[in-house]
């Protein structure tokens, strides 16, 4: 029987998947349909700095298999390289990089050993899907040791233009070890092209005439693939106890207010300060508002042990405060800042009472919040989503007011346009976005990666 193999940072959990984020809840889906195991890190450091024995669970056809890190594995490969040259490379932070020699070293250390305990776990039908940036080397090293199943890699966040790519020390390595998955696949159309680019122009490869591109002595198919959520989920969440419960606690708070909301983890690349400032320029600019619109910005912190990630809630805490003091009345807060997590049926819940969704990363691989905020909508008295042009989501979702999120002005008017759009407009524009969102879906996401990674596959050739 094929089975998937699906490789990520993350896993799981398998169940209770109220808590879990959506990513990780279209996956558990993939594998129950088809079968599987999911493979990769368990959270844990090991205390004595060596490699645990594999940690299994099984739950029916499907099973998870996790090691624990050591320290320095942790602090090279995870809160090293990936967090602090990867991430800000891809979404183009060059001034936020730490490139040390050394954070490489260890993630490559890492993705090896990775490989290493992935190897004896495979069987020879296997279909292996690999996740994100903290594994690009884990193909590369699986091919090496001899195996030859299909192998696809998906990247969850941007793939940069070249001029920025370019910046990272061992870009050419990074590049040349997605070669050695059967099928690479991005967010969008644009983060496709700088790979495509990359491949074409800065190591002279060349598109044959499938489609797929040869370069530095290897071959592969590269497609963008967006990434969707379970919408039938969210669009039902607010019928469940927790939805209703939030959402009646918000609406009766916001009989006669408007609310805008924003859920994002704490990440420099939310575009969370300008968020912050274009709400005060509103309230500078049309008073009127005062005491009627406030914020929601729910940010569970991420990645503390990284100083930019410190640094960028310290001034979100700083900010809130200073135009909470401003404007605040007796009767009044403008900006709700809650830095812990929700569940998801609740963040419908709070979705759906909410009149904008204001989603505004400066940069974003796709962004699944639009989405969800869409999903979440009542069909007679939708929401109107605010969106950053440089949010993956912005390729398919044109019906969104699409802003420049830099541009704290423009920010400022289109959430004056959103609270003011008249009913008839927001529903044209959430109907013509619903129908996107219910359409392309987190399963049919799935299931389309891996048709055509099996479709294309053919046995590696010897490449060294
Ligand atoms: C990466 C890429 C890409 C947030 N707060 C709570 C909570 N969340 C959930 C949201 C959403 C998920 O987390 C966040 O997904 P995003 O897509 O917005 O962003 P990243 O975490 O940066 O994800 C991104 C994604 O991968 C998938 O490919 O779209 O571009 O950066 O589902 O709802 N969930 C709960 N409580 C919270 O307080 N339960």
């Amino acid at each position: 029987m094929t089975r998937i193999v699906i490789v990520s940072n993350r896993v799981g959990p398998l169940t209770d998947t109220g808590r879990a984020g959506g990513l990780a809840v279209a996956l558990v889906d993939v594998l129950r349909e088809r079968g599987g195991l999911w493979f990769g890190w368990s959270g844990e450091v090991s205390e004595d700095g060596t490699y645990s024995p594999l940690r299994l669970y099984e739950d029916g056809n499907v099973s998870t298999a996790t090691i624990d890190v050591a320290q320095a594995d942790y602090d090279e490969f995870y809160a090293g390289y990936s967090n602090r040259a990867l991430w800000p490379t891809l979404h183009y932070r060059l001034d936020l990089t730490d490139f040390d020699r050394r954070l490489e070293e260890g993630y490559r250390r890492v993705n090896e050993r990775f490989a290493s305990r992935l190897v004896p776990l495979l069987r020879p039908d296997d279909i292996v899907w690999v996740h994100d940036y903290h594994f690009f080397f884990l193909g590369e090293t699986l091919r090496a040791a001899g195996v030859e199943n299909p192998i696809g890699f998906f990247l969850h966040i941007p793939f940069p233009v070249p001029e920025v790519l370019t910046a990272l020390p061992n870009h050419k390595d990074i590049v040349k070890a997605m070669l050695a998955y059967d099928l690479v696949g991005f967010q969008t159309s644009q983060h496709l092209s700088g790979f495509e680019r990359y491949l074409l122009e800065e190591v002279d490869g060349e598109r044959l005439e499938d489609g797929s591109i040869a370069a530095m002595d290897r071959r592969v198919v590269a497609d963008a693939f967006p990434i969707g959520i379970d919408g039938e989920a969210f669009s039902t969440f607010h019928e469940t106890t927790e939805g209703r419960e939030n959402f009646t606690l918000m609406r009766s708070e916001l009989e006669t207010r408007k609310q805008i909301v924003g859920v994002d983890r704490i990440d420099y690349s939310k575009g969370l300060p300008e968020r912050f400032e274009a709400f005060e320029r509103l309230l500078e600019l049309y008073p009127e508002h005062k005491g009627e619109v406030s914020l929601l910005q729910i940010a569970p912190p991420s990645r503390s042990e990284v100083r930019a990630y410190t640094q960028i809630q310290r001034l979100l805490e700083g900010l809130s405060g200073r135009i909470n003091g401003r404007f605040s009345d007796l009767d009044w807060t403008p900006i709700h800042f809650i830095t812990r997590s929700f569940p998801r049926r609740a963040l419908a819940g709070i979705y759906r009472a909410s009149a904008v969704g204001l989603v505004t990363p400066l940069r974003d691989g796709m962004n699944l919040v639009a989405k969800e905020y869409i999903a979440a909508q009542d069909p007679e008295d939708p929401g109107v989503l605010v969106l950053s042009r440089f949010a993956g989501a912005a390729e398919e979702m044109r019906e969104a007011l699409i802003v420049n999120p830099y541009s704290i002005d423009e920010l400022a008017e289109a959430l004056r346009r959103a609270i003011q759009m008249p009913l008839e407009e927001r529903k044209e524009r959430w109907t013509a976005l619903n129908a996107k969102v219910m359409t392309n879906t987190a399963s049919n996401w799935s299931r389309r990666f891996l048709d055509r990674l099996v479709e294309i596959h053919t046995p590696a050739e010897a490449d060294g």
